[in-house]
Parts: C-alpha cells; sequence; structure tokens
C-alpha cells in the first residue's frame, strides 16, 4: 500500500492545510483531499490560518467549512501547495505530509510528495489519486481544475506541458465545473473594480508609437470608485492585449500619498531593469518599485518614461 494511503488509514483526525492567503491551487487541492478523506470516512479538518480568504474562491465545494483555528486533537496534517514550513501559517506539531510542486520546496513533511514538474498541487494530487485507482468525482474534479487553471494562468503560462491538458480534458470528463471555474477564477472583477477599469482606460495614454501604455491611479481614483489597489494591476496586465501595447506602466499613489510603480512587459523588454533604478525589482515581464512622495505622478510619469526610452535605444 502507497505509505501516504497507508498513513490516512492509521490516523484518526486528519487536517487537510492551505497556505496562509490562499490561492485556488491550495484551496483546490485541500478541497479535493477532503472529498476524498470524507470518502474514507475519516475525521477531517480543513484548515487555513487566513480568516478574509478572497471571495472569489467561495466557489470552492467545502469553502464553508474552513476552520481557521488547528484542531489541538489531530494526529496528521496533509499540507496543500506550501513550499516550506514557515508557509504553513501556523506551527504544527503533530505528522505531517506534504504535497506540492515547487521548486523551493524544502521537504519539510515527514512524507513529501512533490513533483516540481507538475503545473499546479493539483496537478501532483490528481497524479497522486490516478495512480492509486481512486476515482474522481465531480466535486474533486471541479477543485482539482481551478488549481490547474489558477497556476497556469488561464493555461497561458510560458511553461505549460502537455500534460496538463491532459489532466484537464480527464477532469472535464470527471464532470469538472469548467464554466464556474473560469468566471471566478479568470473574469472575476467587483462593481468597484470594474469602475476603476473604467476609469482607467478613460485617462489611459498611449508613448512611442503605442508600444508603451501608461495609467495613473491617484488615490481619489481609489477611494471614488471603492475599488482595491490590486484592482490596477488587472487593468495594466490587460493593457499589454492592445496589438501596439509592449509595455505597460502604473503609477499610482499609496493611501500615504508614496508613489508605488508596477511595470509589466510582454516583448523581451526588461522591465526588471527599469525597477531596480528606483530600488525596486522582479522579473523580466513583471517589475515594481516604491518611491517616497516628493514627486507627483506626473513628473514620475516622465521620469520612468525617460528611463524606458534610454533603455529602448540600448537595445538597439
Ligand atoms: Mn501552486
Amino acid at each position: 500500500m502507497n505509505e501516504i494511503l497507508k498513513k490516512i488509514e492509521e490516523a484518526s483526525h486528519i487536517v487537510v492545510l492551505a497556505h496562509a492567503s490562499p490561492d485556488a491551487d491550495s484551496l483546490g487541492s485541500a478541497s479535493a483531499l477532503y472529498t476524498q478523506l470524507l470518502r474514507f470516512h475519516k475525521k477531517v479538518t480543513f484548515f487555513c490560518v487566513t480568516e478574509n480568504i478572497n471571495h472569489s474562491l467561495a466557489f470552492l465545494p467545502w469553502f464553508e467549512k474552513i476552520k481557521h483555528t488547528f484542531p489541538s486533537s489531530a494526529d496528521l496534517a496533509i499540507s496543500l501547495d506550501c513550499a516550506s514550513r514557515e508557509r504553513l501559517g501556523i506551527n504544527v506539531e503533530c505528522a505531517l505530509i506534504n504535497i506540492d510542486h515547487h521548486g523551493s520546496n524544502t521537504n519539510f513533511g515527514e512524507i513529501n510528495l512533490v513533483d516540481t514538474l507538475c503545473i499546479s498541487t493539483t496537478e501532483v494530487l490528481y497524479n497522486f489519486f490516478k495512480s492509486n485507482d481512486i476515482s474522481i468525482n465531480p466535486k474533486m474534479a471541479t477543485a482539482l481544475y481551478a488549481g490547474l487553471l489558477c497556476d497556469s494562468r488561464g493555461f497561458l503560462n510560458d511553461t505549460l506541458a502537455g500534460t496538463a491538458f491532459a489532466c484537464a480534458k480527464e477532469l472535464i470528463e470527471c464532470g469538472a465545473d469548467n464554466k464556474t471555474c473560469n468566471k471566478y477564477l479568470m473574469k472575476y472583477l467587483t462593481l468597484a473594480a470594474f469602475r476603476l477599469k473604467g476609469l482607467m482606460y478613460q485617462n489611459m495614454r498611449l508613448f512611442h508609437d503605442g508600444r508603451i501604455s501608461v495609467f495613473c491611479v491617484s488615490n481619489d481614483d481609489i477611494l471614488s470608485t471603492g475599488a482595491e489597489e490590486k484592482d490596477c494591476e488587472k487593468v495594466l496586465e490587460e493593457s499589454l492585449y492592445l496589438p501596439s501595447v509592449e509595455i505597460a506602466l502604473l503609477i499610482r499613489e499609496n493611501k500615504d500619498l508614496s508613489i508605488k510603480g508596477s511595470l509589466r512587459s510582454s516583448s523581451e523588454f526588461d522591465v526588471s531593469k527599469i525597477a531596480h533604478k528606483f530600488n525596486g525589482g522582479g522579473h523580466r515581464n513583471r517589475a515594481g518599485f516604491n518611491v517616497d512622495a516628493s514627486l507627483s505622478m506626473n513628473e514620475m510619469q516622465k521620469k520612468v518614461l525617460k528611463l524606458i526610452y534610454e533603455e529602448i535605444q540600448i537595445e538597439k
């Protein structure tokens, strides 16, 4: 018998554990495993330390069952999508099984099922179910599909392998509700976010033959629409779908009126080079920085654009 299944059989109270500030992969894999443990007739608790979980994830099966206090009677915890012990958000003292897909996983569990070739932890779990002849019911399929969709960024990830598509196909055949997953994970916006989106596109400016989109969002814009700061970033990323746009820049006022800059690139242009000039950081296609309020948003925009132009000249 598989060593994980053996541990599960021996345990009397199992906790499935999603990481703090969970995404659809962590909660989805925990949800699918929770279903299976119920089918095994086990006593099981669905745990996540974060109390205000993003409501767009409420469609996941058993969301209403999530507890924020770790049960003292638990004798086995199974963490999903956590790369390190710190990621658990609490100090787990009972036996621990670690199921994950992060390359940075520290193998902190008593048993570690870590497959870094999988795009999501739900793909790891799906393979585990399959290789142990565990049938996948529609509830499990939806939860597993949610993690796959989330971590592959809607099947658009650069490193996506054919196995992820094969997994998606089989999950849909098992009854995954892909329409609901797509609605809440890919398309979900609050009314406030839609209002902010309208405002941002209204004020968007294009530079350098339309290759650079620029947004300036004041603290008043955030307050008047009721949107959240993170809602701005979705619009920023979406602007890269304008045919001419390769680089997107957002200059946003924080509550304390300091300025946050966010940069995205869909070309070879490395936006982290720009962010580094303001002591920020990030990746080639995604970077950001913070500066104090000594410059207005307009001045800041000019300054960043000048650096981008210079960098484009160098790259030529
Ligand atoms: Mn993940």
